[in-house]
């Protein structure tokens, strides 16, 4: 029998899936060949998803923790427990004492009901700003009034495609997979990143720049384009403001500067701006470039630079961050009246939140599909904080955060439950995933949790099934976007070209080069400084992950540039501690010839049993109006600790 379901890992890909199932257990996943964007393959995590359904190391009972150690407990124990500290937490406080960890470890749309729960209890402490995308979100915010892409097919009407920081291959394969495409039909790519990942593969042009660097690289091929006059001149004078602020600074700029501080040459500066102009190009932007303390800045420059070359609104061209197509659409799982209590924490500042908030200080935390002491900024204060706490996990498997549970919930897999899928980083088409097999152990899926919780509270809350739930959601996105959900999949928007109008989301309609608040983007670089015999830590994601959670063995390795390691005396193979004020942690190091000096380069989402991950290096730092934690902009000693 076969059984439609979608990829629940958040991914710009959002994959339709196939499962192949034999005496109720799920056998074989495989991409489903009618999706349009999934086009029949998996990328090679997708294919694993089925062993960590299956795998021995799944915890699929509730779990107590007494002293160090856990015990297995029954669902009533444990829901008992902690609906009881919910209402001690009320009597003496209000909501706002329990703060909800809403994680990106699980992306169906059906998880959102955990929010719904604690809006009726009052509203608890939430999270704003961002670990991922946040400051792109800002700046496309500022720029057009959303931020939205192209379809993807759309890449087959561009002269040129622009990969600009993002990793593709790694990150976004289907994405890959239509620039390889695109380069058959005769496409040319450029491909900007601070190493030459594996997306250089499909490079016509491979350009490496320093780290939090691009808006001088954008900015310099913008002084390009004007001083030849090859701006699109009418998209400027009739649908954009500011610009004649960006035209002044740009030619105060000069090229030396310019080469100095992204440790490029004029010709590749050239070069960037002479792709450019041969309209249309689509440029996508990964996430990687904004997480710096000066992240917001560098993608309003990159739109600047797309603007200005005439690629905003045209087929083939588009300045692809994310797809914020149900950006307008109210959610049904918040109740903003009965939030009252509902304040709001960062989670780039986790750990320092949970030490400082008073009034009410936060007495519970409850995580879901989120592995904090792994991703958040400074792991080791998150870890001690939460240990102080009673705190509930909801998870499939033991984590660097469970270490620190009181209460540990065993959520079902994807394949245990129906939901639907809302993609929002590339594609629309969103999708409605059956349930493919029984619930492994004693796991329930989080709606049933939430249930049950809400009954023990004495809530007039919607108790629903999954089922119930399912068909409400696609009731309020089929009102909503004006589709109908005939199959498993389905559109969610006609729109192949944003801004084809030119009528923009802002203020005044226009493209805004300038903001009320924020002013015009400049050339700027992240403004924390290294010190002596420090190096840049810049953390990527993984092939072999999906952040915390492995899919292959990998080891934790640094990625050094040869005259660096030589001068701080490491070899290849060494063993290093990476260590700072904030922390540290060990990696294996790794001498190239093709990256430069003045930084490395880890993989980030590594944990391990004693709780170190490569977040004990960073500071709880942000972007730009606390937009987004500046993973990038922390830098590290590094010392041999072993051969
Ligand atoms: N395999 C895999 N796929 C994933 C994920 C995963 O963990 N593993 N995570 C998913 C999620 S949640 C996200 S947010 C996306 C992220 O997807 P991407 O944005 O593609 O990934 P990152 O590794 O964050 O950053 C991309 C690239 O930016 C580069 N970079 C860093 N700093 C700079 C800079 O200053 N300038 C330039 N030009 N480049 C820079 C890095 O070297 C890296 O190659 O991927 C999604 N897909
Ligand atoms: N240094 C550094 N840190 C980073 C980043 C970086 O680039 N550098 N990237 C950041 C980014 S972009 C992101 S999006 C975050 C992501 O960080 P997290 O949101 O923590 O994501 P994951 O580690 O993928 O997953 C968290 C947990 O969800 C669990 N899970 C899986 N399926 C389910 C389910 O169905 N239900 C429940 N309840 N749980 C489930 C997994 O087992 C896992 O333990 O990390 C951020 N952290
Ligand atoms: S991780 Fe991304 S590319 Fe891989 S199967 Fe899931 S959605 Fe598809
Ligand atoms: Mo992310």
């Amino acid at each position: 029998m076969k059984k439609k379901t979608f990829c629940p890992l958040d991914c710009f890909d959002s994959c339709a899936i196939v499962a192949q199932v034999e005496d109720g257990k799920a056998v074989k996943l495989y991409g489903d060949k009618d999706h349009p964007i999934t086009n029949g393959f998996l990328c090679p995590k997708g294919y694993r998803l089925l062993e960590k359904v299956y795998s021995k190391e799944r915890v699929t009972n509730p779990l107590l923790r007494v002293k160090n150690e856990f015990h297995q407990i029954s669902w009533n124990q444990a829901l008992d427990m902690i609906a009881e500290q919910i209402k001690e937490i009320l009597k003496k406080y209000n909501s706002s004492a329990i703060l909800y960890y809403s994680g990106d470890g699980y992306e169906g749309y059906l998880r959102n009901i955990e929010r719904l729960f604690f809006d009726y209890l009052g509203g608890a402490t939430y999270s704003e700003g961002s670990l991922c995308w946040g400051a792109g979100l800002l700046a496309q915010k500022i720029d057009f009034g959303n931020s939205l892409c192209h379809s993807p097919f759309d890449i087959f009407n561009s002269n040129w495609i622009v990969l600009w920081g993002r990793n593709a291959l790694w990150t976004n394969l289907h994405l890959f997979y239509f620039v390889h495409m695109a380069k058959k039909q005769g496409k040319k790519v450029a491909v900007i990143d601070i190493y030459p990942t594996e997306t250089f593969k499909v490079a016509d042009i491979g350009l490496i720049i320093n780290p939090g660097s691009d808006s001088y690289l954008a900015y310099g091929a913008i002084k390009y384009i004007l001083e030849n006059g090859k701006e699109d001149r009418e998209f400027i004078e009739k649908y954009t403001v500011g610009f004649e602020k960006v035209k002044e600074i740009a030619s105060r700029l000069t090229y030396e500067e310019i080469e100095k501080k992204c440790g490029v040459n004029k010709k590749d500066i050239e070069n960037i701006a002479n792709i450019c102009i041969q309209r249309p190009v689509s440029t996508f932007i990964g996430y990687g470039p904004q997480r710096y303390t000066n992240g917001v800045n560098t993608i309003r420059t990159i739109d600047y630079l797309v603007a200005i070359s005439g690629n905003v609104g045209i087929k083939g061209g588009g300045s692809n961050f994310a797809h914020r197509f149900t950006k307008n659409i109210a959610s049904i799982f918040k109740d903003d009246t009965r939030a009252v209590n509902k304040r709001f924490y960062n989670r780039a500042k986790l750990g320092e939140y949970l030490k400082d908030q008073q009034n009410p200080p936060i007495e519970m935390v409850y995580i879901s599909a989120g592995n904090p002491v792994s991703q958040c900024p400074d792991s080791d204060l998150v870890f001690r904080e939460l240990q102080k706490r009673f705190v509930v996990v909801v998870d499939m498997f033991l984590t660097a955060t469970t270490q620190a549970a009181t209460i540990i919930l065993p959520a079902a897999s994807f394949l245990e439950k129906e939901d639907v899928f809302v993609p929002n980083m590339w594609h629309d088409y969103i999708g409605v995933s059956e349930k493919v097999i029984e619930k492994v152990g004693e796991s329930k899926s989080e709606v049933e949790i939430i249930n049950e919780l809400a009954k023990r509270l004495d809530l007039d809350f919607p108790i629903k099934s999954e089922k119930e739930w399912v068909e409400c959601v696609k009731a309020h996105f089929e009102k909503a976007l004006n589709i109908k959900f005939e199959k498993h999949f389905v559109r969610a928007t006609k729109m192949d070209v944003p801004w084809e109008d030119k009528v923009f989301a802002t203020k005044s309609k226009k493209f805004e080069f300038e903001d009320e608040k924020m002013g015009v983007a400049v050339p700027s670089t992240d403004e924390e400084r290294a010190l002596k015999n420090q190096l840049r830590l810049v953390t990527v994601h993984s092939q072999k992950t999906l952040h915390s959670q492995e899919f292959f063995e990998r080891r934790p390795i640094a990625i050094f540039n040869i005259e660096d390691a030589k001068r701080l005396g490491i070899g290849n193979g060494d063993k290093v501690l990476l260590y700072n004020g904030c922390g540290g942690f060990v990696v294996e190091a790794v001498l190239r010839q093709d990256v430069k000096r003045g930084y490395i380069i880890v993989e980030e989402g590594y944990q391990d049993q004693n709780i170190e991950t490569i977040n004990s290096c960073i500071f709880s730092k942000t972007a730009e109006m606390d937009s987004q934690a500046a993973f990038n902009s922390n830098f590290v000693f590094v010392k041999k600790v072993a051969t």
